[in-house]
C-alpha cells in the first residue's frame, strides 16, 4: 500500500490526501509534528530527501517528494490531467504558478499566526502578503472569466491551486477582495472525493 508522509495541517499534504481520496487509491499515513522538528529526523531525511512532507512512499520502496510531482505522478493517465498537449501543459503553468508565487507567501503568514508569532512577525508577514495579494489579482483575474483554470471543467490545476489560496484567510489576507476566489474554492471544494483538512488527527 502506498504511504503518505504528511502533517495534519500542512497544505502540501492535503493536496495529495485530496487526490487520492478522488481516486480511490487506498493508503496508509504517517504523520509528523513539524512543530517539534520531526521533518529534520535523520531517518525520515533518508526518504525524504528536502526534509518536508509531503513524501510519498511507493511500494517498492522509492520514495517521491515536492507536493506537484506526487500529484503529477498519481494522477497520470487520469480524468485529472487532459490528455491534449497544450491543455497538459496549460495544466503545468497553473501548479508552477502556485509553487512559485503563491505557496509560500500563503503558507508562511498562516504558519506564524498557527504558532501564535503573527505579532512578532508583523513586517515579514507585510512582505508575504504583498507578493500573494499580487499573485492572488492575477488569479482573481482569471477566474473573473473562467469557471476552472484549465479548459471547461475541474482538473488537477484547480485541485492544487486551490489548497493554500482557501487557506489564505488563516493567514491574515483579506480574502473578501477576491470574490471571484471565493466562488471557485466552494466550486472546487463540491466535487465527488473531496475531503477537509485534516484537523486535531
Ligand atoms: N514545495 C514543497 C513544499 C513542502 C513544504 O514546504 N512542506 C512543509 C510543510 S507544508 C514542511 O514539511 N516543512 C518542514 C518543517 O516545517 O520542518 C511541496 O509542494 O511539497
Amino acid at each position: 500500500m502506498l504511504r503518505l508522509y504528511d502533517s495534519r495541517f500542512s497544505g502540501n499534504c492535503w493536496k495529495v490526501r485530496i487526490l487520492l481520496n478522488q481516486l480511490g487509491i487506498p493508503f496508509e499515513r504517517v504523520t509528523l509534528d513539524l512543530a517539534k522538528g520531526e521533518a529534520a529526523d535523520a531517518a525520515f531525511q533518508q526518504k525524504s530527501r528536502f526534509a518536508r512532507v509531503p513524501a510519498l512512499e511507493l511500494e517498492d520502496g522509492r520514495t517521491l517528494v515536492e507536493s506537484a510531482a506526487i500529484l503529477l505522478y498519481l494522477a497520470e493517465g487520469t480524468r485529472f490531467i487532459p490528455e491534449d498537449p497544450f491543455l497538459r501543459a496549460e495544466v503545468l503553468s497553473w501548479l508552477f504558478f502556485e509553487q512559485a508565487d503563491l505557496q509560500k507567501p500563503i503558507a508562511t503568514p498562516r504558519v506564524f499566526h498557527l504558532r501564535g508569532v503573527a505579532a512578532d512577525k508583523a513586517e515579514d508577514i507585510a512582505r508575504f502578503q504583498k507578493d500573494g495579494n499580487a499573485a492572488l489579482g492575477k488569479l482573481e483575474q482569471w477566474l473573473g472569466e473562467h469557471t476552472w483554470l484549465v479548459g471547461e471543467r475541474y482538473t488537477l490545476a484547480d485541485l492544487a491551486v486551490s489548497c493554500y489560496v482557501s487557506l489564505a484567510g488563516q493567514g491574515g489576507y483579506d480574502m473578501a477582495r477576491y470574490p471571484a476566489i471565493q466562488a471557485w474554492t466552494s466550486r472546487v471544494s463540491e466535487q465527488p472525493g473531496w475531503v477537509a483538512l485534516l484537523n486535531g488527527e
